[in-house]
């Protein structure tokens, strides 16, 4: 495929230096055609993914320090037969709140078909790649789901209803249903990243960029928003092989492994009245149901993303090439001098008339 390629440069380029026409208003051109050669090689692609052939498998480890107190959940007047909970191995009386430390772990994989899109900009003949506007969604907008415990820690205690005593000073896992990862998304930050391909057989190219994007992650645990979708910086690396197809398309095969861990504080992270369903230690077998308050004040969540991404990309129009050859040439320049100070093909700027404006953006994307 580069052979493919070197016709249409040698063409534009002879085209930029004896075929240029010659027209008294256009005396600038030439000055115009000078600032876009280096540019006249570039093919830019709008590219998507496709979802169905591509995987991502996100490994999880979402840790959440917290502090606070549980009580049993009796009530005199609306739950009498509840559980109260009493400080020490036995005697007391009433509810009382018991206080705790504990975290919440969510831990485990989660296997998704991701969505998004990307403009691929190549230049065969310098061998280059850029990398723009990269935004994917990893989730494919299916939220995943982890299984969550809390591992909790307290002094001794004892309940009634169920009788049951717990000995302080171990820690205890609680599953406490599940975690919802319901946003991973990727968005590019900053301008385009320029690589390297490095050709292969068969009209291939091998690539390598780190993109910086923003992460954005939504996670709640425990019916909590844990992690808010705060834009957080990060790399996004991609390798990847790209191929020039006919019918001016290119499909990419891209690799991504990444790990990443970051802690966050977590803003408004106090709750109140969960429900906890806490397993008995002695005797085990019965169920303590607790209400536990507390505050959630960081986050600690550690990444793995690997994933296998299929791209096809299609070439994007250029301005001022009316009749779609992706050549902006003499036969645009006809078909726009055809429509001179009327409507429709020849209109590059969009503002309802052919005129001058639009023979500037024309040459000024002359092939
Ligand atoms: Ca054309
Ligand atoms: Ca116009």
């Amino acid at each position: 495929m580069p052979t493919r390629q070197k016709p249409t440069r040698q063409k534009t380029s002879r085209q930029k230096t004896s075929r240029f026409p010659c027209l008294g208003l256009l005396c600038v051109a030439p000055i115009a055609l000078a600032t876009s050669v280096a540019l006249a090689d570039e093919i830019v692609y709008d590219c998507a993914l496709n979802a169905a052939a591509s995987t991502v498998v996100q490994s999880n480890d979402v840790n959440a320090p917290f502090t606070g107190t549980f009580i049993g959940n009796y009530e005199a007047t609306t739950n009498p037969t509840g559980t109260r909970t009493i400080p020490g191995f036995f005697g007391g009386s009433g509810n009382n709140a018991i206080p705790y430390t504990a975290s919440f772990a969510l831990a485990g994989d989660i296997n998704s078909h991701p969505t998004g899109t990307l403009r691929f900009s190549t230049d065969i003949e310098a061998l280059q790649v850029r990398i723009g506007a990269v935004d994917l969604d990893l989730l494919g907008g299916v939220p995943g789901t982890l299984a969550a415990t809390v591992n909790i820690n307290y002094q001794t205690f004892h309940t009634v209803a169920p009788n049951a005593i717990y000995p302080g000073g171990v820690n205890i896992p609680v599953p406490v249903g599940n975690g919802t990862i319901s946003t991973l998304r990727a968005v590019q930050t900053g301008p385009v990243v320029p690589g390297l391909l490095v050709p292969q057989k068969n009209g291939t190219y091998t690539f390598n960029a780190a993109v910086p994007v923003d992460y954005v992650v939504v996670a709640t645990l425990l019916g909590q928003n844990v992690i808010d979708g705060t834009p957080t910086p990060g790399v996004l690396p991609l390798s990847g092989t790209l191929t020039v197809q006919p019918n001016n398309t290119v499909s990419i095969a891209v690799t991504v492994s990444n790990t990443s861990s970051s802690t966050q504080p977590v803003a408004n992270g106090a709750f109140t009245d969960l429900a906890l369903a806490l397993p008995t230690v002695i005797p085990t077998g019965g169920i303590a149901n607790l209400l536990m308050s507390g505050t959630v004040t960081q986050v600690t969540v550690a990444q793995g993303l690997n994933a296998t991404l299929a791209i096809a990309g299609t070439r994007v129009p250029i301005p001022g090439d009316l009749n779609g050859d992706f050549l902006v040439n003499s036969l645009d320049l006809a078909i726009l001098l055809s429509n001179w100070l009327g409507t429709g093909s020849g209109d590059c700027n969009g503002d309802g008339i052919v005129d001058s404006r639009d023979i500037a953006v024309l040459l000024s994307n002359w092939s």
